[in-house]
């Protein structure tokens, strides 16, 4: 079956932030990769298989052996390819807070993003609100460094631009209220500077694209769970 010769597949969809962060971190290790696009709605066998625990993208085959979950395959790709570890600071305790801050956005930011996109009235004010406070954060932790990981582009970056991107995509697509009116210099530097690598460059969709998938994914679910009359 295809994807279980020798090389490196990515099952991914181009919307996931998940697959987006490994789409960079293949990218940065200079890693030449085949990007299989899933269909979640009609998963292929070989995902299932693959994942048969999560049933998710991402999944990284290499050389016909399966890695789940984003930040496992990014620590994977890091160990792995061109001479050990480069994405991960050498310093044990950065390496340690640049793991917090991006467990931190894959439990707590990706749920306020989830409840924002799909909330309805109530649901999705209070999710605005935490919104806003994980921005904030965010916007207060990088404070006066080039990069989260201090001078050089890391781990924690490639793991929080998605995040970022999508940030600004729902801000566009949806009416966020106050969180439009937060002032994020900070972040705003960070994201420019992302952007001038190729690796962040390529992976992120385009945003009006990605602005388009939000509304019409919003409208379908609101659709679906409204009751029938
Ligand atoms: N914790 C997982 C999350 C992956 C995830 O949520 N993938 C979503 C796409 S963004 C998915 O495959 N959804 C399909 C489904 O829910 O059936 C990771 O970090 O890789
Ligand atoms: C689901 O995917 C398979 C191939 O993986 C395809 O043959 C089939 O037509 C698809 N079904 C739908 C409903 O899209």
């Amino acid at each position: 079956m295809a994807g279980e010769g020798k090389g490196v597949v990515l099952l991914g969809f181009w919307p996931s932030l998940f697959a987006i962060k490994v789409k960079i971190a293949l990218s940065e290790k200079h890693v030449d990769y085949e990007d299989r696009e899933e269909d979640l709605s009609n998963k292929s066998d070989l995902l299932l298989k693959m994942n048969p625990v999560h049933k998710l993208i991402p999944v990284l085959i290499h050389d016909g052996r399966p890695v789940c979950e984003s930040h496992i395959i990014i620590e994977y790709v890091d160990e792995v390819w061109n001479h050990g570890p480069t994405l991960l600071p050498a310093d044990p305790h950065e390496r340690a807070r640049s793991r917090f801050w991006a467990d931190f956005a894959d439990k707590k930011v990706i749920s306020s993003i989830r409840s924002v996109w799909y909330g309805k009235a109530e649901a999705q004010e209070t999710a605005k609100k935490e919104l806003a406070e994980w921005v904030k954060l965010l916007e207060s932790e990088i404070g006066e460094k080039a990069y989260f990981g201090g001078e050089t582009f890391g781990l924690l970056d490639l793991s929080l631009v998605p995040y970022y991107w999508w940030f600004l995509a729902l801000k566009k697509s949806l009416d966020l209220g106050p969180v439009c009116e937060l002032e994020l210099p900070k972040l705003e530097e960070w994201l420019k500077r992302c952007l001038l690598r190729d690796s962040v460059n390529t992976a992120l969709p385009d945003l009006d694209k990605l602005c388009k998938y939000i509304v019409q994914k919003r409208e379908k679910r609101l659709a679906a769970a409204a009751p029938a009359n």
